[in-house]
């Protein structure tokens, strides 16, 4: 399956580092939310769901992290590690986050706000609604 991870531009000089993220440029959708994870346990997987509509960007500001993406025929693992790189997860992949670095704080920009109705959260379901696009 192909996987999006956008490079973002890293403004620097002697005093430090910038990342600029701006809607329907470098993110592809207008932001109506953003949250970010941490404290997490290494070994303690989360997500586990896929969106039904929700189209996200997944950016490990500090420290780093694995994610799995599967679009139903395929699986992928992705490394997150930089600040200025950014893995869009789109609609109806299913995602799984682990291998958290105890520094880990990853940041999420999401296409809409909170709706637990958008959630597919049963791995089953998601390969039954993959199958009916087809
Ligand atoms: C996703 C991955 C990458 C809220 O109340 N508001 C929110 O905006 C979010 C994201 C979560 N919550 C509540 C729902 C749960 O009671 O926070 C609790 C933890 O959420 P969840 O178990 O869904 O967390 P993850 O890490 O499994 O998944 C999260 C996002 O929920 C999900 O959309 O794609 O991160």
């Amino acid at each position: 399956m192909e996987v999006t991870m956008y490079d973002f531009s890293v403004i620097s000089d002697d005093r430090g580092s910038l990342v600029a993220l701006e809607q329907n440029k470098n993110i592809p959708f207008e932001i109506k939310r953003v949250y970010y994870i941490f404290n997490t346990k290494k070994d303690v997987r989360r997500g586990f769901h896929a969106h039904k509509e929700l189209q996200q960007v997944l950016i490990a500001v500090s420290g780093s992290c694995k994610v799995l993406l599967d679009d139903g025929k395929e699986s992928v693992e992705v490394e997150l590690n930089s600040p200025a790189k950014g893995l869009f997860v789109d609609k109806l992949i299913w995602h799984e986050m682990y291998d958290f670095s105890d520094d880990l704080v990853l940041m999420v920009l999401a296409s809409d706000y909170y709706n637990e109705e958008d959630y597919i959260r049963d791995y089953k379901q998601f390969k039954e609604i993959i199958i009916d696009q087809l």
